[in-house]
């Protein structure tokens, strides 16, 4: 199959107006994820573009390749804009049951013309009784992990997202002719964990948004995203907020620059900052001395 085959979409609603607040939830819960149309004015979407293509590609970002910032909101004032965006707050309320909430994890990716695909996967596997990644260490709550803005627009022809509905379920297991890796992270094909399931497995489906839509999608829902063969840089980025309590300890110091980035904060928007862990991607636990 080509990117652009894709199995017929859901015949339930999954796309919302961002009042529709209980019928969000109610799809992220019962299916796994929802789009919120026009979550943000088109003014913010240009603003959170000029960032990531001002920050992320600092660098130029060769053909065919992907990058990524994991801490985006310390480079980019346009994404604390956000905490200041009313429809979006009141989701992000609704989605958490909680006004009380700390600033989480945040990212940009910018993904050229030809990048391959990404294959299914989800961002809290079975987690080791200690963490042993900057990842184990953030992704331990039942907060959605996807809070994204696919900001040139997502859609099977340009790298866009797709998620397999119901795939949210602590239980659930793929269809048949499709395996899980041990920790669950990966959904390969039955028998080869070399090659991952394709757009074609059953419950996939295709997130086609504008700039300014959301994509939401729950902690453990499996997604992938699709080559790039459009010809024009794709740029996305996503916040992730997480209720104040429990409160939640890692395993680095606070990083330099999340310290400058707190410190930056304007006081009104300080308490969302207050417990703000910052990231150190290549955390990884000490062995101890033999
Ligand atoms: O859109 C992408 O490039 C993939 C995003 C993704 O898979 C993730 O955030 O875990």
């Amino acid at each position: 199959m080509t990117a652009v085959d894709q199995v017929a979409p859901p015949a339930y609603r999954f796309a919302f107006a961002p009042r529709e607040l209980d019928a969000i939830a109610a799809c992220n819960d019962e299916h796994g994820f929802a789009i919120v149309r026009g979550a943000i004015t088109p003014a913010l979407a240009d603003e959170i573009r000029t960032d990531i293509t001002a920050t992320v590609t600092g660098a130029p970002v060769a053909a065919l390749e992907s990058r990524c910032d994991v801490a985006f909101i310390e480079r980019a004032p346009s994404l604390l804009k956000l905490l200041e965006c009313d429809p979006y707050m009141r989701l992000q309320h609704r989605l958490l049951g909680t006004t009380d909430l700390v600033m989480h994890r945040t990212a940009a990716i910018i993904r050229q013309p030809g990048s391959p695909p990404i294959g299914w996967h989800t961002d809290m596997p079975l987690l080791p009784p200690a963490p042993r990644s900057a990842n184990d260490a953030l992704n331990r709550g039942e907060w959605p992990n996807g809070m994204w803005f696919y900001l040139t627009g997502s859609s099977p022809e340009t790298g866009g997202l797709a998620v397999i509905a119901d795939s949210h379920r602590p239980d659930w297991t793929p269809p048949a002719g499709y395996a899980l890796s041990g920790n669950r992270q990966f959904v390969h094909r039955a028998g080869d964990q070399a090659v991952h399931g394709g757009m074609e497995i059953p419950g996939a489906v295709q997130l086609v948004t504008a700039a300014n839509d959301l994509i939401v999608f729950a902690a453990r829902t499996y997604h992938a995203a699709n080559p790039h063969l459009g010809g024009a840089a794709r740029l996305s980025a996503g916040m992730a907020l997480r209720p104040r309590r429990p409160r939640l300890t890692v395993p680095w110091p606070l990083p330099e620059s999340a310290r400058r980035f707190i410190a930056a904060t304007p006081p009104h928007l300080r308490r969302y900052v207050d417990g703000y862990t910052g990231i150190v991607a290549d955390w990884r636990p000490e062995v101890p001395a033999a």
